[in-house]
């Protein structure tokens, strides 16, 4: 059967994590709200909108909707003043060789991420040619552990959710692979990634004969 190997980008490919803490760090600061990086935890794989209301609600504190569309304005400029020179070398270690194999055995490759700004992160990092289909922030309403973002990737490749592969570092991503019946693959920590089917501490884990056995099964 023809494979699809979806990626997911905050934390699979790339670590914008720190970036994006930095950037709500300084509102919930603004805010008086104390926001730490085991909060931050909380925000992997969450839209943007929800994101401030998780923050918000930490807080517990409640804003109008101009409020919050002024803080999500502010922050998404604040996370893209970090990007500015980003390059490939924060590509984190693994992926490369991964993606480059993928390629070379013909195989599809999708993004599957929440984020709206993912094409100028893969643009930046110089890998934006290894993608045949990419779906983000931009393109779905309803967001993990939802699995449209998933199934509207695997559906672009015409690839059945069983053929469809997940490498994910969120709780919510590898519920929605699942959800979706596609094979969940947990980048990061076994303890907080267990529900995935496989769990690698990153892609220099991952060994080419377990690729070689994805694309054959
Ligand atoms: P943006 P992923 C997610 O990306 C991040 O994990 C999450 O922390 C972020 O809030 C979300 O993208 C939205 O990002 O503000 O750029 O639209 O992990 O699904 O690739
Ligand atoms: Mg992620």
């Amino acid at each position: 059967h023809k494979k699809a190997f979806i990626f997911d980008l905050d934390g699979v490919i790339v670590d914008t994590a720190k970036y994006h803490f930095l950037a709500w760090k300084k509102i919930a600061t603004e805010l008086g709200i104390d926001f730490t990086h085991e909060h931050n935890e909380l925000l992997k794989g969450v839209s943007r909108v929800r994101s401030l209301d998780i923050i918000l609600e930490l807080g517990n504190k409640e804003a109008s909707q101009e409020d919050k569309n002024k803080w999500l304005t502010q922050k998404n400029e604040d996370y893209l003043s970090q990007l500015v020179d980003m390059d490939s070398s924060e590509i984190l270690p693994g992926v490369f060789k991964v993606l480059q194999f993928l390629k070379e055995n013909n195989q599809p490759i999708a993004l599957g991420s929440a984020s709206k700004n993912a094409r100028p992160i893969l643009e930046k990092t110089g890998i934006i040619s290894y993608f045949d289909v990419i779906v983000d922030g931009n393109d779905v309403t309803n967001a993990k552990p939802d699995p449209e973002v998933f199934l509207n990737a695997a559906q672009l490749l015409n690839v059945k959710p069983e053929d469809a592969i997940v490498f994910e570092d969120s709780v919510a991503g590898i519920q929605a692979a699942n959800i979706a019946k596609m094979i969940s693959i947990g980048i990061g920590d076994e303890t907080i990634l267990h529900e995935a089917q496989y769990i690698f501490k990153d892609f220099t884990a991952i060994s080419q004969s377990f690729i070689e056995d994805l694309i054959k099964k």
